[in-house]
């Protein structure tokens, strides 16, 4: 595949950057007792989102899981309406009543966060059908960890959308661990992209921590989908480099494995490849991480600054108003 051009390689390494202050300055608020409820974080696994959803058209639609601040973040919803999201303000973007696992932006398009280990799967195909029955050449990408692959869901999902030739990408985001469980001592069969094939689907595998090769990957799979060809899954082998969420003393895996994987963090692997190629210079991650940095103090100060939900407002949304 081509290389991107120099303004789409720097923006590429500004978005994972972004992603990764967000998230990082996530993780003092919430210790701060800023944000509260449960927070996943996707460090280590941004090449992914960074890499596939600027492929995507403006019409597509792109669901995710509850570690979906990454995408929701690539996919252009605004930073300081995420942020607020998160402090549970009425500015958030889904009004504060979601949180951090409910991001939702319909202008974007982007359709959750998604708390239910493979929930998002049955959307995309039901988005997808739509689209299908609507003639409308969108394509509907669901992003999952490999934990969904346990799930009923995942084989239900895939099945429709292989008999129904679906225009739908799976994108399974393959860190190795379902919280504590490992992928090897959950599946007879590890490789997630197989398990695609014995329903029909066309699959590959990629290296995530590796965006120029996500970008190549994703670019093959969405032509695919595009084309009419049928739905398609990309596995991403990925680590997260974090624990599962705030709530795990991470017992499950040992500190060498995890500084092993971290040796190729995908923000450092991507800048020094660009930096090979002279598509930036020594200095450019730093003035990009001062605008980064700027960029998330604002979300911070916007969710700061908005405003609770008034109790009487509590059941708004939840029961529909009293015929009169
Ligand atoms: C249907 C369902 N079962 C169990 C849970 C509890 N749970 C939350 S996260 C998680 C692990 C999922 O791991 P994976 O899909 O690999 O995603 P990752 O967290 O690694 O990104 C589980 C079992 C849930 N949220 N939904």
């Amino acid at each position: 595949m081509a290389l991107p051009d120099q303004d789409t390689a720097l923006a590429l390494l500004r978005q994972m950057l972004r992603i990764r202050r967000f998230e990082d300055r996530c993780a003092q608020l919430y210790s701060a007792g800023k944000i509260r409820g449960f927070l996943h974080l996707y460090n280590g696994e941004e090449a992914i989102a960074a890499g596939i959803i600027p492929l995507l058209d403006a019409k597509d639609a792109i669901l995710a899981t509850y570690r979906e601040h990454g995408h929701a973040l690539a996919r252009g919803v605004d930073m300081g309406a995420v942020m607020a999201e998160m402090y549970g303000k009425q500015e958030g973007c889904s009004r504060g009543r979601g949180g951090s696992m409910h991001l939702f932006d319909a202008g974007t398009r982007f359709y959750g966060g998604n708390a239910i280990v493979a929930g998002a799967l049955p959307l995309a195909v039901g988005l997808a059908l739509a689209d299908k029955l609507q003639n409308r050449a969108h394509v509907s990408v669901c992003f999952f960890g490999e934990g969904a692959a346990a799930e009923g869901e995942f084989h239900e999902s895939l099945n429709l959308a292989a008999l129904w030739q679906l225009p739908v990408l799976f994108v399974c985001e393959n860190n190795l661990y379902a919280m504590g469980t490992a992928l090897v001592r959950s599946e007879a069969e590890t490789d997630i992209h197989l398990k695609a094939r014995s329903y029909g689907l066309h699959s590959a595998a990629v290296d995530g921590m590796d965006l120029l090769a996500v970008r190549e990957a994703a670019t093959v799979a969405i032509g695919h989908v595009r084309a009419g060809n049928g739905p398609y899954l990309l596995e991403c082998h990925t680590y997260r480099f974090r624990a599962h969420s705030m709530f795990d003393s991470q017992l499950y895996r040992d500190k060498a494995e995890v500084a092993q994987w971290q040796a190729r963090d995908p923000i450092d692997l991507y800048e020094r490849e660009l930096l090979n190629l002279g598509l930036i210079e020594a200095g450019s991650r730093a003035a990009l991480e001062a605008e980064v940095e700027a960029e998330v103090e604002a979300a911070v100060a916007f969710a700061e600054a908005g405003t609770w939900e008034p109790v009487e407002q509590l059941t708004r949304d939840v029961y529909t108003q009293p015929a009169a």
